[in-house]
């Protein structure tokens, strides 16, 4: 099982939409092992966008990111990177599918609702950057026998 990092982005917050995209990757069976609200710090979006450095949105970004308080979680499922990444839509909310987190509520190519990690690196390295070891909660999920198929002693 694959963990990935999801940040529901401050403009996600304010318009009213932690709900409907927390409860989008829940109904998609991907469980949530860790979650809170909080407000990054100027260190931590520097941190966190590091590879951005010197791009000409940049300084937006990490205004974008302090602005307001933020929804951070830890999913784990089958595939979750390549899932969660795919649930988001393309970067620009302008370009994204319908039936995607931005392709449903985004027309900004920056005020884009929410990040998730793009690869196992990156995933291990986000949420170790946003969760303690505390933080992240192991528990079997009910609906765990019923979203996989484990007739076959692994997940199917
Ligand atoms: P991603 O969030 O889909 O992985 P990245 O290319 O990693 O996209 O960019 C990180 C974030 O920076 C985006 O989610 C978006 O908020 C912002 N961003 C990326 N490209 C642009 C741009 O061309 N203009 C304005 N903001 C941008
Ligand atoms: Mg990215």
């Amino acid at each position: 099982m694959q963990q990935t990092l999801i940040i529901v982005k401050p403009d996600g917050v304010q318009r009213g939409l932690i709900g409907n995209i927390i409860g989008r990757f829940e109904r998609r069976g991907l469980q949530i092992i860790g979650m809170k609200m909080m407000r990054i710090s100027h260190v931590l979006a520097q941190e966190h966008y590091a590879m951005h450095k010197g791009k000409p949105f940049y300084d937006g970004l990490i205004r974008f990111m302090t602005g307001g308080p933020v929804v951070v979680l830890a999913l784990q499922g089958n595939n979750a990177i390549d899932v969660s990444r795919k649930m988001m839509g393309a970067t620009f909310g302008f370009k994204a599918e319908p039936g995607t987190i931005r392709g449903d509520f985004g027309l900004s190519s920056s005020f884009n609702l929410i990040h998730g990690s793009d690869s196992p690196e990156a995933a291990a390295a986000e949420l170790a950057r946003f969760f303690s070891r505390t933080e992240l909660v192991e528990y079997k999920l009910a609906s765990s026998d019923w979203v996989y198929d484990f007739s076959g002693g692994q997940p199917q």
